[in-house]
């Protein structure tokens, strides 16, 4: 009996050594100290011994238990350890690879200038009005001087949606919005960004649908002189310090007078070249000092309030800038011209 308990102890404490995992060592625990395993089976033929063996073959029996139960409790331990360390190194993270590049997107060109130029004029303490694309004939037309029947609101130019109502075809009815909500006092001093629409035939350099920037500012004592001082900011700010303007008499409506500016050709510095056609300057936008019959039809006695107003054509300054030659680039989005426009990489 001694014998086979000492042999038990062995061949246990062998599958143990070998056992590679958790399960492989709880079946040992199960076939060697459960109730059915073998140690328990040795003491059940006890009773056969005498008197003085049995204690010591009880003392041995679970001397070789607790050996057994021992090594297993060792063994679990090692395999345990084992187990957490695989999965670690399973996981590890090379914290040393490059990642993943992840595309951006960026601002489209007119969105950039739009904001350069909204930026541009806050900075001058202009602030930014905006209101709706659908108009009404009287905000649209009526109250910037340009009365029924006058040519410029030709249905052959304009989108009418009724009798009454149209896409707006510039920034300028939020102008006299603006200057009504007044009361016919105090200073106005805003830009109007925003979509326009016009009935043309698309091409190189015109768009049924463009972006327009305007500006008004209506206060007492307001001159030409303050018109060309803001102007020549404008220019100098958006194309170079070194650029120079200068105002052409024209005509618009709701301003008298009128003038178109110029700036000094960038390219060959007014030499003359193909962009400025051989002029050495580039037409940049519209301006004058606000019609007397705007300003009283909005409220305001013209006697005591001047005002000045200018439009910029928000393509055209962009196409200027950028060197862009075709305006239907802003509106069909091909990634190869946008991407050019990108920030990144
Ligand atoms: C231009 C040119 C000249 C203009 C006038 C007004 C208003 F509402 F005050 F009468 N807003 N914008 C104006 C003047 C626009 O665009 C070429």
């Amino acid at each position: 009996m001694e014998q086979r308990l000492v042999e038990l102890q062995q061949e246990a404490l062998e599958g143990i050594k070998k056992a590679t995992d958790l399960k492989e060592l709880n079946d040992i625990r199960v076939s060697y100290l459960g109730k059915k395993g073998p140690i328990t089976e040795v003491l059940k033929g006890m009773g056969k011994l005498s008197a003085e063996e049995r204690p010591k073959m009880g003392a041995l029996a679970n001397e070789v238990r607790d050996v057994i139960a021992q090594a297993i409790e060792e063994k679990q331990s090692i395999l345990e350890e084992e187990a957490v360390a695989k999965k670690l190194a399973s996981e590890t993270i090379d914290v040393t690879l490059p990642g993943r590049q992840v595309k951006t997107g960026n601002h489209h060109p007119l969105t950039r200038i739009i904001e350069e130029i909204e930026d541009l004029f806050i900075g001058m303490g202009y602030t930014i009005a905006e209101g709706p694309e659908v108009e009404s004939d009287y905000y649209n037309f009526e109250a910037l001087n340009l009365p029924k029947g006058h040519p410029a609101r030709d249905m052959q130019d304009s989108f009418y949606i009724t009798e009454e109502l149209l896409l707006r075809t510039h920034t300028s009815p939020m102008q006299a919005r603006t200057m009504e909500k007044q009361n016919g006092k105090g200073p106005v001093k805003i830009i109007c960004p925003g979509k326009v629409y016009r009935r043309d035939n698309d091409d190189a350099t015109h768009s049924h649908q463009f972006m327009q920037i305007e500006g008004l500012v209506v206060d007492e004592n307001i001159q030409m002189s303050d018109l060309k001082g803001t102007l020549d900011v404008f220019a100098k700010k958006m194309f170079g310090e070194d650029r120079e303007i200068r105002l052409r008499p024209s005509f618009f409506p709701f301003t008298e007078p009128s003038v178109e500016m110029d700036i000094s050709c960038k390219i060959c510095s007014g030499k003359g070249c193909n962009v400025c056609k051989g002029t050495g300057w580039i037409e940049v936008l519209g301006a004058g000092m606000v019609h007397p019959n705007v300003l009283e039809m909005a409220g305001y006695d013209s006697k005591k309030y001047t005002g000045f107003a200018f439009g910029i054509g928000s393509e055209r300054i962009a196409m200027l800038k950028y060197g862009i030659d075709d305006i239907r680039h802003y509106y069909t989005n091909d990634v190869r011209f946008l991407k050019q426009f990108s920030i990144h990489e």
